[in-house]
Formats: C-alpha cells, sequence, structure tokens
C-alpha cells in the first residue's frame, strides 16, 4: 500500500508510522487523516505485527490541524462533521486497535497532534519535545480529538485546565514536565529516542500480544464502569485469555523453570 503524507514499515513484528510533512512539523490533513486510520487498520489486520510506534519526521511530531487546509476549506463547511469523519474514526480506531501504540514523540505536538498522541498507549519522548494542548484555545476553540478525554483521567481536571488554557504556544509543556505530570512514560535524550522505541516495541511484540488487547479492552472501560461491571468485565475477558496459546505458554515456561515463547496468540 503506499501513502503520500505518512510512512508505513512493518519489520520485525513492530509497524512503524511516520508522520511525514517536516516542513509543516507533519500538520494534520484530510489525506493524513484517512491515511492513519488506513495505517493503523492495517497493523490490525496483520497477525506478524505485534506492536505499533506512531512518529513524527523532521523536527515536529504533529502541529495538529494544517491550518492552511482548513482556511481554505471556506465557510460552508460543517466543523463538526469535519471532525467526525476524520479525528473521531482516527482515535476509536487507536483505541480499538488491540496492539500496543508507542508514541515516540520526536518534537512539538501541538492542538490535534498532542490528542493524537495521547490516544497511544504509550509515550516516550525526547528531551526537546514539548506539548502544547493551548494551540485549541490560542485559535479560539476548544480541545478536541479526544485531548477533553484522555488529559483529565491523566492529570486530574485541575492541571487539565491549566494546560487547555495557559500552555500555549508561548508557554510550552516541556518533555521534562510532561514527565513529571504522568503524561509521558519515559524520557530520553533526542538522539536515542528511535532506538529505545525501537527497544520498547520489540519488548512488547515478544510479549501475550493478545492479552495485551485484551487488557487494553478492560482499561478502556475502567473509568467509566462500577467496581461490579468491571470485575464483570474482567472476568469475561480472562475467560478469553485463558483459551490462549500464550497462557497455556507462560504456565508451562514457569513449572518447567524456563523463559516463555509468546507467539501472540
Ligand atoms: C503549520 C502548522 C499548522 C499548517 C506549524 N498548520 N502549518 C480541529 C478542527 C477544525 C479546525 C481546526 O483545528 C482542529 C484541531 C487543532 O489541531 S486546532 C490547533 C491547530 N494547530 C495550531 O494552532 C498550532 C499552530 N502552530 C504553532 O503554534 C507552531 O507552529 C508550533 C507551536 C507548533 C511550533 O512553533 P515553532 O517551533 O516556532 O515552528 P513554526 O511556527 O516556525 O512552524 C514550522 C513550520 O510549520 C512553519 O512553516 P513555514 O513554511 O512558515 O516554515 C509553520 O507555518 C508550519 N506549521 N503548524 N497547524
Amino acid at each position: 500500500m503506499t501513502y503520500e503524507t505518512i510512512l508505513y514499515e512493518a519489520h520485525k513484528h513492530v509497524a512503524t508510522i511516520t508522520l511525514n510533512r517536516p516542513d509543516k512539523y507533519n500538520a494534520l490533513t484530510d489525506a493524513m487523516g484517512q491515511e492513519l486510520i488506513k495505517a493503523f487498520k492495517t497493523a490490525g489486520r496483520d497477525d506478524t505485527v505485534r506492536a505499533v510506534i506512531l512518529t513524527g519526521a523532521g523536527k515536529g511530531f504533529c502541529s495538529g490541524q494544517d491550518l492552511v487546509e482548513f482556511q481554505a476549506l471556506g465557510d460552508d463547511f460543517s466543523v463538526s462533521e469535519h471532525l467526525r469523519n476524520g479525528y473521531h474514526k482516527l482515535i476509536i480506531t487507536m483505541r480499538k486497535l488491540e496492539k500496543p501504540i508507542i508514541c515516540a514523540v520526536n518534537g512539538v505536538a501541538a492542538g490535534a497532534g498532542s490528542g493524537l498522541s495521547l490516544a497511544c498507549d504509550l509515550r516516550i519522548a525526547g528531551e526537546g519535545a514539548s506539548f502544547v494542548f493551548g494551540a485549541f484555545i490560542g485559535i479560539g476553540l476548544v480541545p478536541d480529538s479526544g485531548t477533553t478525554y484522555f488529559l483529565p483521567r491523566l492529570v486530574g481536571e485541575a492541571r487539565a485546565f491549566e494546560l487547555a488554557i495557559l500552555r500555549g504556544g508561548q508557554d510550552r509543556l516541556s518533555a521534562q514536565d510532561a514527565y513529571q505530570w504522568g503524561i509521558v512514560n519515559r524520557l530520553v535524550a533526542d538522539d536515542v529516542l528511535t532506538n529505545e522505541a525501537t527497544a520498547l516495541a520489540a519488548q512488547l511484540a515478544h510479549m501475550p500480544t493478545k492479552a495485551i488487547g485484551l487488557t487494553k479492552r478492560v482499561l478502556n472501560k475502567s473509568l467509566d464502569n462500577t467496581l461490579e461491571q468491571q470485575l464483570e468485565y474482567e472476568a469475561q475477558l480472562q475467560e478469553v485469555a485463558i483459551k490462549s496459546h500464550d497462557f497455556h505458554e507462560g504456565v508451562m515456561a514457569f513449572l518447567e523453570k524456563r523463559a516463555p515463547q509468546f507467539k501472540g496468540e
């Protein structure tokens, strides 16, 4: 499959999706949104892929909606339809992908670009990266692309408000602060970001992929369910996990005192 705005590479059980409009700090166009949906679905369908990395080419990770393309759409246009047909489908595809997605944040993540990073399962950032959650308010908009869903869950309401309203272009959130605030899982030197993200993906790609997918599914529900509902959901998904090859292999490896060979099935 060929793409024009992203790069897609699958190698050693890891798919790497690279936003590829470096001159515009990988600003999101309609075409890029649709290609991202296609790429995540391709990774989902490919049984050899067991982990996904999302990153950006060049200096930026993603500067959010391409404002030049957006401006050219004119007035006779529905922003909610634009969001429903693009960003919403992309974010839902990512959250429903039952494989781990690592965001390798290689530079600034602004607006919908910051939202995109939050829709991933893990974030590993280079020290030079930054987040501009306030890019939306900077142009008189509310945060979208799931930012208002993920952010309070990650940092709490007070910090979510501060990030959305006060942390704009002049006052970006540094990768260091994002790490301390729990937005970023790992912080590394810029020049080892790719290697570290690849190593983390390789680690994940040798784990029980099916159980990782089910864990993602059950965690997706946890903050909206009651304890009783969540216990029940855990029990249902455990019925699925226990039938997997990797459960059998994990127990046998433990009993035989050897390293498990997980197949991801
Ligand atoms: C860009 C962009 C960009 C085009 C940098 N577009 N070219 C949803 C639905 C409907 C409507 C609108 O939005 C949304 C969701 C959203 O995402 S709203 C938020 C949209 N994003 C922004 O407002 C961020 C705009 N960009 C910036 O504030 C800065 O560029 C950041 C903070 C990202 C980086 O600043 P710098 O490090 O100073 O870089 P720069 O400003 O020089 O940008 C580098 C190049 O990228 C530059 O191109 P040029 O040809 O002049 O060298 C920028 O024009 C271009 N670029 N963001 N969103």
